[in-house]
């Protein structure tokens, strides 16, 4: 199999300075050996160019729209690109503004696409109910076509997801607009008391089989802020109480048992909030379960 590593240095949806070395953070954790010791051919194409936020001023409702936009339009193009080459594209954030053009670029090519959105939030927000004025905390909105019209119809259409094909596991943190607009249109979410009650193994399970149902391939997009801050701490918006480091690795190797995945991002790692590397150095194990590693 042949896997597609794409960096986004982004941190312009988050509007703090750090989560653009992701990228670098999670190559220098040692993504390329991992997957290779797996047996994957394997490409680095490098970096989306992302701009700096000093060279701008940003912009209330959605802060730095244009230039979020334009980096997720060029993501897009790249996700596109390599899927359109018979890769699979992983996307190393980078906030999670990027879903945006990564899921762009996935849905030109898969008809319906399902989506399993690890997350201590929902970033289900507009302009309108974002406390924040942050794009990453508006991009699975953005994709379901709720939001600004540049980020909604990003790639050149719109919507490109169902809610019917999206599960959002690991929600302990959600604005009141977030929490109308899931009730409005009938979101499955798995907050963590679902994970505590239930047990993760469950919960993957019906995950699983709902964004497979009816779909033809499902993107994995994982916030590392869906884990526990304790096993994920170089993050920007850490939430206690969450996905513990076992957990997480059973969910992701349910997840590459299925043999669904078409597409996957890790996001929100930040180095300069981190400890040693270790969040990324998560991420690199995860990734590991993601693509089938197991020790037996
Ligand atoms: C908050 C935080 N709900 C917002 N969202 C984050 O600003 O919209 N998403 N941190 O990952
Ligand atoms: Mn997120
Ligand atoms: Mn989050
Ligand atoms: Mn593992």
């Amino acid at each position: 199999d042949k896997i597609s590593v794409i960096g986004v240095p982004m941190d312009l949806g988050a509007d703090r300075r750090g989560v653009d070395m992701g990228p670098s953070a999670i190559r220098y954790a040692g993504i390329a050996k991992k997957l290779e010791r797996l047996g994957f051919d394997l490409k680095d194409t490098g970096n989306i160019n992302v701009p700096q936020p000093e060279m701008y001023v940003e912009a209330g409702k959605y802060k730095y729209l244009e230039q979020v936009v334009k980096a997720n339009e060029q993501l897009a193009e790249a996700v596109s690109k390599e899927i359109g080459d018979g890769r699979f594209p992983l996307v190393l954030g980078g906030d999670h503004s990027i879903a945006i053009g990564t899921i762009a670029g996935v849905a030109k090519h898969v008809q319906n696409l399902g989506v399993i959105w690890f997350d201590a939030h929902g970033d289900l927000n507009t302009g309108e109910t974002s406390p924040s004025g942050n794009i990453h905390g508006m991009s699975l909105a953005a994709c379901l076509g709720y939001g600004h019209e540049r980020l909604v119809s990003l790639g050149g259409f719109f919507p490109k997801l169902k809610p019917e094909n999206i599960v959002i596991i690991g929600a302990r943190d959600l604005d009141p607009g977030e929490r109308a607009l899931i009730k409005e249109i009938g979101l499955n979410v798995y907050t963590m008391h679902e994970i505590d009650k239930l047990g993760m193994a469950r919960v993957m399970e019906e995950a699983i089989k709902q964004v497979s149902r009816e779909t033809d391939g499902v993107h994995l997009s994982l916030d590392l802020d869906g884990l526990d801050p304790h096993d994920a701490p170089g993050v920007g918006t850490p939430v206690i109480g969450g996905i513990s480091y076992r957990e997480s690795h059973l969910a992701l190797e349910i997840l590459a048992e299925a043999d669904v995945l078409v597409s996957a991002e890790f996001v929100e790692v930040n180095p300069i909030l981190d400890r040693e590397n270790a969040t990324a150095q998560v991420a690199v194990e995860l990734i590991g379960s993601a693509f089938g590693e197991k020790l037996l």
